[in-house]
């Protein structure tokens, strides 16, 4: 049979981590998920023609260019997603909304709150020539975490109290782990707080529909200088010469915030917790109720009813046909992995261009994130001084 749906072709910039996974979506969305439009991987760029060529080959693009701005002229591409460290994400997307090409970008939105308002600007007068953006925080994408946004939505925590948010992971925690992009303050922007505490920020403000209005931060970077890395490009870089290099992030970012219903929130993103590899996990207490998640343990969510006090918490295995995204996979308890909250997230992506809707996270959202992000710096910095969340 011929396919009948019309394509949407997709331009990606870089193919690391990051770019290995949103590839694996584009490759499987329209296979998984009954789309009204189809991905077709028409371009991939990246700097060295021979790895962006080898790359392109083993994850299905058509074809390589080896300068981004190149995939702007393509009349095959419609779609840029911007796979690169933070330091070129607002002159890559502001550049692909200008020439009309819809962005799928990845997190956190930039490096500076005046990048990110750039880029929302961009995106706000974009979206008034239907050309979409969206800011990849895939953990939206996990079944048992938007089942959580729904059971808030639905009212069944009641007024929200306590958010208890962390992001452990320990990949950094030997010294001579070298000095990967991620560790590099012009690269990444910052250290574990951009990196993974912007998903939990993003986590958090999703699934109680509040924002944080104010901080008080306390940042560490336990190793300060590291081995130079000679390909520094994912998390398993490749030490170089045996010369040093300083460590220009945070290794650990702690803080505490108010939300805007009124609770209290605490945070933890940290690369040093030994044993922990990536757990992103998040307890919300309300009036009526909790929730508790544990990425480790992603097909799981944990509900507290007061209603039901003896029940104490139940675990919910979120694979059943009715809940978000799980009835498009496999028979219940079969079990999703990481990879599918990118296929889950390209799927929103190509509905809302489809439907000519804004998708969500927007880049607004991501800015907000990002002020979250200042906010937690700037009180760092100021000895842990509560700082007000600009905006908010
Ligand atoms: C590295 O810390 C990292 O890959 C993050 O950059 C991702 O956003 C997160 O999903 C997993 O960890």
């Amino acid at each position: 049979m011929t396919e009948s749906r019309p394509a949407l072709g997709v331009g990606m910039v870089g193919y690391a981590f990051m770019g290995r996974a949103h590839s694996q979506a584009w490759r499987s969305v329209a296979s998984v998920f009954d789309l009204p439009v189809r991905p077709v991987m028409a371009a991939l760029s990246g700097r060295s023609p021979g790895r962006t060529a080898q790359a392109a080959a083993k994850l299905g693009w058509a074809a390589v260019e080896t300068d981004w701005k190149r995939l702007l002229e393509r009349d095959d591409v419609q779609i840029i997603d911007i796979c690169t460290p933070g330091d070129s994400h607002a002159e890559i997307a502001i550049a692909a909304l200008a020439a009309g090409k819809h962005v799928l970008c990845e997190k956190p939105l930039a490096n500076t709150v005046a990048e990110a308002e750039a880029m929302a600007a961009a995106a706000k007068e974009a979206a008034a020539r239907g050309v979409r953006s969206m800011v990849a925080f895939n953990y939206r994408r996990v079944p048992a975490v938007a089942l959580a946004r729904r059971l808030v939505e639905e009212g069944r925590l009641g007024e929200i109290r306590h958010v208890r948010a962390q992001y452990l992971q320990d990949w950094i925690v030997d010294p001579d782990f070298p000095l990967v992009w991620r560790l590099r303050k012009d690269k990444a922007g910052s250290g574990a707080l951009g990196d993974i505490g912007a998903h939990i920020i993003d986590t958090a403000q999703y699934i109680t529909g509040q924002h944080l209005t104010g901080v008080s931060a306390l940042t560490e970077t336990f190793i300060k200088e590291r081995p130079l890395a000679e390909e520094s490009s994912g998390l398993a870089a490749q030490s170089g010469t045996g010369e040093k290099g300083e460590v220009t992030v945070d290794d650990a970012a702690l803080f505490i915030g108010r939300l805007s219903g009124g609770g209290l929130a605490t945070f933890e993103a940290t690369r040093f917790a030994t044993g922990r590899k990536n757990a992103l996990r998040i307890e919300v207490n309300g009036a009526l109720g909790s929730l508790s998640f544990d990425f480790e343990a992603m097909n799981e969510l944990w509900f507290y009813d007061g209603a039901e006090r003896d029940a104490g918490f139940r675990r919910i295995l979120v694979t059943e046909p009715d809940h978000p995204y799980a009835g498009a996979w496999w028979p219940p308890g079969h079990g999703l992995g990481y990879e599918h909250t990118f296929v889950h997230e390209t799927k929103d992506f190509l509905e809302a261009i489809a439907a000519g809707t804004d998708p969500v996270p927007s880049f607004e959202d991501g800015l907000r994130v990002q002020r979250v992000l200042a906010a937690v710096e700037k009180s760092a910095a100021d000895g842990s001084r509560f700082t007000r969340v600009e905006g908010s």
